[in-house]
């Protein structure tokens, strides 16, 4: 039998730590996030999750993000894997927990970056793991990079090129808001939720989506919205959707009308 289109979840590092404090777990958001999906049972599903505030502090600390410059940065390349593993064990924990047949793929070990873009991936291993009806866990990464030496690769990044790759049929991204604003709803009150938008239209929002938090080395919420685009130029829709909420990933797996932004190719 012919096996569904995957679908590739985000679990935003900002929904499953507390961004605001160094090396804290959200964990019940965690533990709540697993049980959603158990219970949603979908056939094919990836896992990808941010780093939020294992990996971020770290490697902006220790300038990851902008390369190979000076030798002292090599023991924070090495901390903010061993954070991304660290965060990624509680994740991996509460799936298996749940009896979710989880396995973890390390990203920095099957991708090489070319100036922070992703150049070689090796894909066999999660696609295997997929045949076999198991859920594939990435995270975002620091990894080697032929230009830079070394980079940060975000979750979002890995999302948008699993998908590809995986001919996925969707992309669901949890995040810590709503959705997609016309602008920051905590700065501006007439902002509103874009409920539905094609990605023509989103490349004329880009200026205008909320920074969704500066300390995010690779971008926060714009990041994650440019980062989509080949995906949904690609034919798959993205639904984002506030994984803080009891049920909102639950609902946007199982394809029920929920809150979020829906954006497809149009
Ligand atoms: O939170 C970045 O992943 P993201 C991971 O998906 C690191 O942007 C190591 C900072």
């Amino acid at each position: 039998m012919q096996k569904p289109k995957p679908i590739v979840l985000k679990l935003g590092g900002s929904a499953i730590t507390k961004k605001n404090k160094s090396f804290t777990l959200n964990k019940r958001t965690i533990k709540r996030l697993a049980e959603e999906v158990a219970r949603a049972d979908v056939d094919s599903l990836v896992i990808v999750h941010g780093g939020g505030s294992f990996g971020h502090p770290t490697a902006k600390k220790y300038r990851i993000d902008e390369g190979y410059e000076v030798s002292s940065q090599m023991i924070g390349f090495s901390k903010t894997h061993q954070a991304m593993k660290t965060l990624n064990k509680h994740v991996m924990d509460s799936l298996i927990n749940q009896n979710i047949p989880a396995v973890e793929i390390q990203p920095s070990s099957i991708v090489i970056t070319k100036s922070g873009r992703i150049d070689i991936m090796e894909q066999r291993p999660l696609m295997k793991l997929l045949e076999l009806g198991f859920t594939p866990v990435l995270y975002g990464d620091a990894v080697l990079d032929y230009k830079r030496g070394f980079a940060i690769l975000s979750g979002d990044q890995l999302v948008s090129q699993i998908a590809m790759r995986l001919n996925a049929g969707r992309i669901i991204m949890g995040v810590d808001v709503d959705g997609l604003y016309t602008a920051d709803p905590r700065t501006n009150r007439s902002s509103q939720l874009i409920q539905h938008i094609a990605v023509q239209q989103l490349k004329g929002l880009q200026d205008k989506i909320m920074r969704s938090n500066v300390t995010d080395v690779t971008g926060g919420m714009l990041g994650k919205v440019l980062e989509l685009i080949p995906a949904l130029e690609h034919g798959i829709n993205v639904t984002i959707v506030n994984a803080l909420k009891p049920y909102y990933v639950y609902r946007a797996l199982k394809e029920e009308e929920v809150v979020g932004t829906f954006i497809e190719k149009g």
